[in-house]
């Protein structure tokens, strides 16, 4: 069998992926048409033209600029589905999807229409599709922790139906630290906690997301090879990584995709995971980080199987919810 009939045929969960990162340009000109929205550009090829990033900061100036065109309840309905469509084709069982609630409540779209809509499309994708899916409120790291606080109680009423929360984007400059109060409050409330950590910061960025937030997970968590305690730290606590290889190569995370480090990962023993994080920025949705990287530094087959295992065992699904998807 070959590679990429291998790997979309594995059963596989996605675990980092934003969904307002799955906004591929044709759809930014129809949401744009449909809501009255003016773009700043002409056309869709415009549009990938200015997808050359070279950091994250780059990459975030233009992503919260597309996200301007999602305003209503169906907009956020029709995102998701088109996600969720997307990743199923690649054999994808479950996905646990992020969202930026205050990217939306700044313009003035309510939580309550962006939750409705991404939620009726994950029952939608459950029901057609057979993909499970759980839902993680994202805090934006370059706002304050009140900040934070606001939004953690605009989602109060939607508690049963959100998994946990994260912390993303402009990682260097707003450390974990910043928001132990609002995580602490969040594990109180029984929310998983994840955080981005070690994409562009250092390791002592993971030590906090580790120590002060107590995360569940850590998102991308690259940079904490460059500490063997740490590295070792992880190890022991079978704490999974959420690796977005060509989300690396596209932020020049990684000058090659040969040189990514996933394998090293997995052979150090760390419980690293692949994803898709930003697809409609970063050039490909999950098969094709899969595809791509196994190709790029040769993942044996049974380092693939692996990475399939890793996807469930560190979701957030129980053990009934897995050995109904295996
Ligand atoms: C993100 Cl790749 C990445 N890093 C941090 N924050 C983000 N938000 C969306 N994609
Ligand atoms: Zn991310």
């Amino acid at each position: 069998q070959d590679l990429e009939g291998f790997i979309l045929g594995l059963p596989k969960a996605e675990l980092h992926l934003h969904i307002e990162g799955s906004l591929e340009p044709e759809q930014m000109f129809e949401f744009a048409r449909r809501n009255g929205v003016a773009l700043p550009f002409a056309s869709v090829e415009e549009v990938r033209a200015a997808y050359a990033f070279s950091n994250l900061q780059d990459f975030l100036d233009i992503y919260y600029q597309g996200a301007r065109v999602l305003l209503t309840r169906q907009d956020f309905h029709d995102l998701a589905m088109a996600y969720f469509r997307r990743v199923a084709a690649d054999g994808a069982r479950h996905a646990e999807i992020f969202f930026d609630p205050q990217t939306h409540t700044e313009r003035g779209v309510p939580f309550d229409v962006v939750a409705d809509g991404l939620l009726a499309a994950m029952d939608q994708a459950q029901a057609e599709l057979g993909v499970t899916s759980k839902l993680i409120l994202c805090f934006l790291r370059h706002l304050s922790e009140d900040d934070a606080f606001a939004t953690l109680n605009h989602a109060d009423p939607y508690l049963d139906r959100i998994v946990g929360v994260g912390l993303d984007s402009s990682e260097v400059g707003h450390p974990p630290s910043k928001f132990e109060k609002v995580f602490a409050a969040a594990r109180a409330r029984g929310l998983k906690v994840v955080a981005h950590a070690g994409e562009e910061g250092p390791p002592a960025y993971v030590y906090e997301a580790l120590d002060l937030l107590e995360v569940d997970r850590i998102d991308h968590g690259n940079r904490a090879l460059e500490d063997a305690a740490l590295t070792q730290r992880l190890v022991l606590e079978g704490m999974t990584l959420t690796v977005c290889p060509l989300s690396n190569l596209k932020l020049c995370v990684v000058d090659d995709l040969a040189a990514h480090p996933i394998r090293r990962m997995l052979q150090l023993g760390l419980r690293a995971t692949v994803n898709s994080d930003d697809p409609a920025y970063f050039g490909g949705y999950l098969g094709q980080n899969w595809v791509e990287t196994a190709k790029a530094v040769g993942l044996t087959r049974d380092e693939l199987v692996t990475l399939a295992r890793n996807s469930f065992t560190g979701s957030f699904l129980t053990d009934d919810e897995i050995a109904a998807h295996l």
